[in-house]
């Protein structure tokens, strides 16, 4: 599946806070809030300009779609 087709919205090739947002609000059954979002993306921002290139993208998905347990569960 082309995860980045999906969730770049306007097609700009890198996900605002936005997009990367609404992707995961079009994931059904994924119990994520809009903090561990923010966190996720800010954690894969490596550039900091606030967007997420393709490749900080699939890495954050890999991260966290891919994995068996939750990286953002602190509980
Ligand atoms: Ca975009």
């Amino acid at each position: 599946m082309d995860w980045m087709a999906i969730a770049d919205a306007d097609g700009s090739g890198e996900l605002n806070i936005q997009e990367f947002s609404e992707f995961f609000a079009k994931i059904e059954g994924l119990l994520i809030t809009q903090e561990e979002i923010n966190k996720i993306f800010e954690d894969f921002d490596g550039s900091g300009n606030n967007s997420l290139s393709c490749e900080e993208f699939a890495r954050a998905i890999y991260m966290y779609l891919m994995a068996d347990n939750e990286p953002y569960d602190t509980d």
